[in-house]
């Protein structure tokens, strides 16, 4: 037959309705235990209750982290009643059958919804003691009733009443079922928001989050004149950045709105190539026009401002190294809008600050890699994870006969960093860790060939014997033709054509070497 409730556990964060309810519990001849805010509120209302660590007989201790668990409340909950062994283990240990769970979570959710909320705040409304406590009531339905939301009490109450003090088994079924609903909903909201917190699968971490936006900079305007704009602090989830986190803007006019997406660019490109030899990324109009790592930093900045020597006035350059004065002597001879470093060398920024208009920024720290992405548009907005992903040498998958050479597998390396940062369709011809050629942004790749090919001719640079990028797949066997007709000697490319086997077998046919990485860097 249905247990009598003797005894019943009380622990709640959500308060609504439970004077009443222990009210009733009590007149019914219930012992009710509590933890500290609960206990507190029904002792205040005249309801006779008692600490749980009358039952423990330990403090709730480490911020309340740990009150209620504690083998005298799950082995109170867990015993089954009908089992000797269990009743016998449970004489012998002091523990008394609870028959009553009442318990609703840290409001973990509604935490996170706050805009301002901190990482800390969140991770402490994770409720540890509530779910043990309604999971082993719950698991335990046969002789343990678990009541978790307050629209549940008058039904409880009722049926205790109309049954001697017992709930019926169907009641006690159907609450183990919404235990075990909420615990999955309670986790699910866990792991999402710590998935937004590192940035992963973005599409469940967005849903629902708020974002907020506070004003950091004023701007005069936005990428033209009659556009007003403005650079803000945004915040979303549990994370929060604004320029001024990552940079410090040393010497210059104000930064523009143009100027904002050129950083980004610039940077953002430079990172890749923050653990190796000194770099330098030459940025215009957020695509890169020339990009180079050397030995030395003025080396680097030699090999990529020969890539083009046209477009980098007025451009955005961004070093992987601490500017020294060799370096900042050769930018000197050309108008530049930005120079972004980690630090400057002794007397550079005073020879750099000679020119008024020129900003001279400070990158302080590394750019938050794993960040969700929004662009918005006129009817809503997107959001993606960052493409933070890169390929290494080790993914790289040969589909010729003929094996890359180590340099042409360090040009084709190099060359796919640039390429996932240009704007698609993209083609990168690179030689000795110099881009030859560059071309952006074009709506057909073979125009984009073209043009970095073109680009290269220009510049007086030999192509011969380069790697070459592409950011997403040759669809036809035509684009591989060309740089291969340019003098390409080997191509990195993703992969997945329904004509690759045309493909490999044109490389093939030109000795061409072509990896594959399965990933493709698409860039709008
Ligand atoms: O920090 S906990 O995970 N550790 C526990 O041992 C514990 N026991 C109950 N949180 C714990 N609780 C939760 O405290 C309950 O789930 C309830 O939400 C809250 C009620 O605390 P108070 O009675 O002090 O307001």
């Amino acid at each position: 037959s249905d247990p009598v409730i003797k005894r019943a556990l009380v622990s709640v964060s959500d308060k609504t309705g439970i004077v009443d309810f222990c009210r009733e519990l009590s007149a019914m001849g219930v012992e009710i235990f509590s933890t500290g805010g609960t206990l507190k509120k029904i002792q205040e209302a005249g309801i006779e209750a008692a600490s749980i660590s009358t039952i423990t007989g330990f403090p709730e201790i480490m911020d309340g982290r740990v009150k209620t668990l504690h083998p005298k409340i799950h082995g109170g909950l867990l015993a089954v009643r009908g089992n000797e062994d269990h009743v016998h283990q449970a004489q012998e240990n002091g523990i008394g059958f609870i028959d009553m769970v009442v318990v609703n979570l840290y409001p973990f959710e509604a935490t996170v919804a706050k805009p301002d909320v901190t990482f800390e705040d969140a991770i402490e409304n994770i409720d540890i003691g509530g779910p043990s406590m309604l999971r082993s009531a719950a698991k335990n339905n046969e002789s343990v009733t678990v009541v978790t939301d307050s629209a549940d009490y008058a039904v409880v109450l009722d049926e205790m009443r109309a049954n001697g003090g017992a709930t019926r088994r169907s009641t006690r079924l159907k609450l183990a079922r919404k235990v075990f609903e909420l615990t999955s909903r309670y986790d699910r909201a866990i792991a999402d928001y710590l998935t937004g917190a590192e940035g992963g699968d973005t599409a469940a971490a967005a849903d629902g989050i708020e974002l907020k936006l506070d004003k950091e900079l004023d701007m005069r305007y936005g990428e033209n004149p009659h556009q007003s704009a403005g650079f803000y602090r945004l915040t979303d989830g549990g994370s929060s950045r604004c320029f001024g986190d990552y940079f410090d803007k040393l010497h210059g006019k104000d930064l523009s709105y143009n100027n904002m997406l050129d950083i980004a660019a610039a940077t953002g490109l430079c990172e890749e190539f923050r653990d190796g030899d000194p770099a330098v990324v030459i940025i215009k109009h957020t695509n890169p026009c020339g990009v180079a790592q050397a030995g030395s930093l003025v080396e680097a900045y030699r090999k990529a401002f020969s890539t083009d020597t046209q477009s980098p006035f007025g451009g955005i350059i961004a070093f992987n190294r601490p500017l020294d004065m060799e370096t900042a002597k050769a930018v000197d001879e050309i108008f530049t809008e930005i120079l972004i470093a980690p630090s400057y060398e002794d007397g550079v920024l005073d020879m750099l600050m000679k020119k008024k208009n020129r900003r001279l920024v400070v990158q302080k720290k590394p750019l938050p890699s794993e960040v969700m992405e929004y662009k918005s548009t006129q009817f809503g907005m997107l959001v993606q994870g960052r493409d933070s992903k890169i390929v290494s040498r080790e993914d790289l998958k040969v589909v010729t006969k003929r094996q890359p050479s180590e340099q042409e597998i360090d040009d084709m390396m190099f060359a796919w960093k640039i390429a996932k940062h240009v704007k698609s369709n993209t083609i990168v011809y690179v030689k000795n860790g110099q881009t030859i050629g560059v071309g952006a942004g074009q709506m057909s790749r073979i125009d984009s060939a073209k043009i970095a090919r073109s680009k290269a001719a220009e510049a007086g640079l030999d192509i011969k014997g380069s790697a070459v990028a592409s950011d997403a797949f040759f669809p036809f066997a035509d684009g591989l033709l060309a740089a291969a007709e340019a003098g390409a000697t080997a191509v990195i490319q993703p992969g997945g054509s329904i004509r690759d086997e045309e493909v490999i077998a044109a490389a093939d046919e030109h000795d061409l070497a072509m990896v594959f990485t399965s990933m493709r860097h698409f860039k709008h």
